[in-house]
């Protein structure tokens, strides 16, 4: 079992993807500080959004053994810069948020590029709100390292 630190920019779905996964029951909570539990580490948005505070996401992803970065597919603004996988000594997977919100595959295809670009190794597209492709990320952080 792999713990996950969820990264990415403010609403693009990490708090509803964690509580898809533990309970299924769904509900809307601004995060307002880092928050652990057994299989995730959950990050307000802002984390990301300001550099000034990627030295507090680097010492939070030190408990986890994989890092998420997270792109929501109708979101037009990119907070994930190029190579941001590399400030972190561990795997770092990419994740296609909301894509029951895609306008089309374009807009899942260039949510997958940014995500290239920042540097995760493998991809996974997937709706918290419909559970759709949800199930391939819960085996990846359930399959042994
Ligand atoms: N349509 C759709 N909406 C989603 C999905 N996932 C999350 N949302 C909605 O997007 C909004 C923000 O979701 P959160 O999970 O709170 O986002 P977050 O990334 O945790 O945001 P911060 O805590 O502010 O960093 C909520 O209104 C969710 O219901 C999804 O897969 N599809
Ligand atoms: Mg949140």
């Amino acid at each position: 079992m792999k713990r996950i630190i969820l990264i990415g920019k403010t609403g693009c779905g990490k708090t509803t993807l964690i509580q898809r996964i533990e309970s299924g029951v769904i509900q809307y909570r601004k995060t307002q500080a880092v928050a652990y539990s057994d299989a995730f580490i959950d990050t307000p948005g802002e984390y990301v959004e300001r550099r000034s505070l990627y030295r507090a996401l680097i010492v939070t992803a030190a408990d986890a053994d994989v890092v998420g970065l997270v792109q929501g597919c109708s979101d037009e603004l990119v907070c994930l810069p190029p190579q941001i996988a590399s400030i972190f000594p561990k795997d770092v997977v990419g994740i296609v948020s909301k894509t029951d919100l895609a306008d089309g595959p374009g807009e899942i295809a260039r949510a997958r590029e940014v995500l290239e670009l920042a540097g995760a190794a493998r991809i996974f597209e997937l709706s918290a709100l419909t559970g759709d492709g949800v199930g391939a990320l819960a085996e990846y952080l359930e399959a042994p390292e």
